[in-house]
């Protein structure tokens, strides 16, 4: 069995959308980046002779229909759904998302010769999918396609999302050929989805941490997911009195650059108060932006994650509080706006037994893993069984051209996915 088709999927791609500013790779939902990574799996499924489509909500399904199928609604209903995203952060590895689509189609390549071989008997359709936005790199909230599919998002807010350069949602859709009449959530491609199986890099210390290596390093590659984290995403927006750099006196100012930076630090401190929490200003736009010109406004992206949705809330109202105290020292103003929130996410008990069944008849210890970060499959866990694979990274450092995994690992993660996909066909 080729468990090194994974290496070379990936390889295929490897100078795609890479950012000669930012190291790594940027790849935005319907850049020229991505539309070329959508194109390469598109080819790619096809290729293998899977039934290609584009859903209203912008979501590829790549169909592996049962031998002799109508290929309808009916042959479609509950089929075993794999997939992950294309898109990337800003200056992000090569793994997050591009791992769990070339582990699915390497683990599609793997099943087919099984069938072939006649040791693998399947029940239900399969389908690869690729879901847009998961980053919300482009248009502010992450995980856009699922939520759209799942009804967890109103589509006329999520239209009139806009990025960086001011298009909107809708406007960027129907450039890319979909209707946003026809977005939002649909049941009749969530009634397609028996169960949801997504693959992807670990992010964080997990499997390389002393609790799952030995002396030698040595541990599992793979892991199960256990929970995600809940998160959200707020903007504060801190509004000051532009002025000249030079002719403004420093008793004259109300310098939004000042509030913003003093509730940054307020941050870091607020959340390493408090157990478990997370919380983090990683973007920060001040307007004009002019080396000679005081800032009239600021605005920075807060990122809070805790087990405890309340102790999210609490953490925001606390960051806010302090916000607005550094802004009125200053003579400025602050605004606080949620932009995206996900409560914890507990994976499908009874699809985390299969999986965990399955992997550790190659990965005997393989553990289950909660993660912090967030995923295409949490989101679908509010609408059907959901469960996740961990690929490990041995730096555990992600969202950081840094990212990185092994390719035997990758090709362990390949066979994992497969086994646990044929226990599920
Ligand atoms: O932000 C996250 O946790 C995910 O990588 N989108
Ligand atoms: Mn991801
Ligand atoms: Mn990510």
């Amino acid at each position: 069995m080729n468990t090194q088709t994974v290496n070379t999927l990936l390889a295929a791609i490897a100078d795609v959308g890479q950012d000669a500013k930012r190291g790594g790779y940027s790849r935005p939902v319907y850049s020229n980046a991505e539309i070329t990574l959508r194109e390469w799996f598109i080819a790619e499924a096809s290729r293998r002779g899977l039934e290609v489509c584009t859903d209203a909500n912008g979501i590829i399904w790549a169909w592996w229909d049962m031998p002799g199928s109508a290929k309808d609604e009916a042959s479609r209903r509950g089929a075993l759904v794999t997939g992950s995203h294309l898109d990337s952060v800003p200056g992000g590895g090569a793994f997050d998302g591009p791992l769990g689509v070339a582990s699915a189609l390497a683990a599609y390549d793997l099943l087919a010769e099984r069938e072939a071989a006649g040791t693998l008997v399947r029940h239900r359709a399969l389908a690869l999918t690729v879901f847009p936005e998961e980053e919300g790199s482009r248009f502010g909230v992450a995980c856009l396609g699922s939520r759209l599919l799942t009804g967890a998002i109103d589509p006329a807010k999520a239209l009139n999302l806009r990025d960086a350069q001011g298009n909107t949602f809708a406007e960027v859709a129907r450039a890319n050929g979909l209707d946003p009449a026809r977005m939002g959530r649909d049941e009749v491609e969530l009634g397609r989805i028996g169960d949801f199986i997504e693959l992807h890099v670990e992010q964080g210390k997990g499997l390389n941490s002393e609790e799952y290596t030995d002396h030698a390093g040595r541990g599992p590659a793979i892991a199960v997911g256990d929970t995600i984290l809940g998160h959200g995403r707020w903007r504060l927006s801190f509004s000051g009195q532009g002025n000249h750099a030079g002719t403004t006196l420093m008793t004259d100012r109300s310098d939004p650059m000042i509030a913003a930076s003093q509730s940054i630090v307020a941050v870091r401190q607020i959340a390493a108060a408090q157990d478990n929490a997370r919380a983090t200003v990683g973007r920060v736009e001040p307007v004009p932006g002019g080396t000679n010109v005081i800032a009239s406004r600021v605005d920075l992206w807060l990122d809070v994650r805790h087990p405890d949705d309340a102790v999210t809330a609490m953490l925001v109202e606390k960051i806010h509080g302090q916000a607005q105290k550094f802004a009125a020292f200053e003579g400025c103003t602050v605004n606080l706006t949620e932009e995206s929130l996900s409560a914890t996410v507990h994976f499908d008990a009874a699809l985390t037994r299969s999986l965990s069944g399955s992997v550790r008849r190659l990965v005997p210890d393989a553990p289950l893993l909660p993660t912090g970060a967030g995923h295409d499959a949490g989101v679908l866990a509010a609408a059907v069984p959901s469960g996740m694979l961990y690929v490990r990274n041995p730096s555990g450092i992600s969202h950081s051209p840094e990212e990185y995994v092994e390719d035997d690992d990758a090709a362990a993660g390949v066979l994992a996915l497969a086994d646990a996909l044929e226990d599920l066909l």
